[in-house]
């Protein structure tokens, strides 16, 4: 997903660009499984719609197919992704499109998923005219936290910090730091309805005692919730959220470190570092997990090339000297020059805040996996 740029301007066609659309729907609840889209059209008519709206729901061409009835025969399926060809949770989407009678199907993107694939050989045997989207980069965007997690098995992680214009992320050690305004509240929502888990490291979950949970504009917490997710390296205090009743929340703790009384622990194994924690979230089916760091976290994962996106969103105004640093891990480049490990992707203003969003500069100073 992107914050500013608009992805579903760079498709053309129209009937892809409403299936990119329909697709978008399903963000925050497919999980572990991708975002897709649906549309079948007779000509310019579109008589079926659909998306996949969660793990273990009919696939969008099903949905799509059912919508159309007989109005399938004879027309041109659009879909974000290759179709399936599996028996998964639900039947192959490949023989579904066949046994309806669809003359032709436009793919987005194919399916990397080796459990999947082989939809569009299936299709193109049964003499149905399979075409690909010259560019997948829009379906790639709209996927890339699945298509993390399809190849390396972990969570594709976005760290979001709020800084003030003189890099700070708290104003006093060890009390919680009104820094942002309206605007990062908006984006910091957007950003947690699209995960599928939220996670703070101990030291915050104990000074701001946050709930993490999206709520509408008006304070209603929203009907789905992602994963709450603590994560202690020496232990847990045992906050609200543990016990609030808005959703599952769990601590994230090495084995044998002791947890408070009834609050859920996952465990990961210490000498693996944050990559052993992220693979126990990703055992949970988490495919785009959502850091609120400070800085102790913030460091841990640019010092550990463990994340795949940074957002800051900056607030106009000076912590001054007194403040803590943002930053705790060693310094890039020599005294005399910064060699970037981050760069920039993108940025605007919300509302009273700026953001700037940035990706690891290279798989050999900052991604864990080529490609992302
Ligand atoms: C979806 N929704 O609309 C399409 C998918 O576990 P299953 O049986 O639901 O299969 C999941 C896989 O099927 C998924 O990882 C992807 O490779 C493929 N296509 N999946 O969840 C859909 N078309
Ligand atoms: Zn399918």
């Amino acid at each position: 997903m992107r914050v500013f740029d608009d992805v579903a301007s760079l498709i053309h066609d129209p009937m892809l660009k409403r299936a990119f659309e329909l697709a978008e729907m399903g963000r925050g609840t497919t999980s572990p499984n991708p975002l897709v889209g649906c549309v079948i059209a007779q000509d310019e008519e579109i008589v079926g719609e659909g998306y996949h709206s969660y793990a273990g729901g009919p696939h969008a061409e099903a949905v799509a197919l059912a919508q159309a009835g007989p109005r399938a025969a004879g027309a041109t399926a659009y879909v974000t992704l290759e179709p399936c060809n599996h028996f998964g949770k639900t039947p192959p989407c490949s023989e579904t499109l066949v046994s309806r009678g669809i003359a032709g199907v436009v793919i987005g993107m194919s399916d990397p998923n080796p459990v999947a694939v082989g939809g569009s050989v299936r299709l193109r045997e049964a003499g149905i005219e399979v075409e690909f989207e010259v560019d997948p980069t829009p379906y790639e965007i709209q996927n890339e936290a699945w298509l993390h997690f399809v190849r390396s098995g972990r969570p594709f992680v976005q760290v979001k910090t709020a800084v003030t214009l003189d890099g700070h992320a708290q104003i006093e050690h060890g009390r919680r730091s009104a820094i942002t305004g309206d605007g990062a509240r908006s984006l910091t929502m957007r950003l947690r309805s699209a995960a599928d888990a939220v996670m703070v490291g101990a030291s915050t979950a104990e000074i701001d005692d946050p709930a993490l949970v999206v709520r509408a504009p008006d304070g209603t917490p929203a009907a789905h919730q992602p994963l709450r997710v603590v994560l202690g390296r020496s232990g847990v205090a045992d906050c609200t959220l543990f016990n609030d009743g808005l959703g599952r929340a769990v601590a994230l703790l090495p084995e044998g470190v002791e947890s408070p009384a009834g609050v859920e622990v996952v465990r990961f194994d210490a000498a693996g570092g944050l990559d052993a924690a992220l693979a126990a979230l990703a055992e949970l089916g988490v495919t785009r997990l959502l850091v609120e760091a400070g800085p102790g976290l913030l460091s841990a994962f640019i010092e550990e090339k463990m994340a795949q996106e940074f957002v800051f969103i900056h607030a106009g105004g000076f912590a001054g000297s007194e403040a803590p640093p943002l930053y705790v891990g060693s310094k890039d480049g020599d005294s005399a020059a910064i060699v970037p490990v981050l760069e920039p992707v993108e940025s605007g203003i919300i509302g009273s805040d700026a953001v700037s969003v940035w990706r690891p500069v290279s798989p050999d100073t900052g991604g864990n996996e080529k490609g992302d």
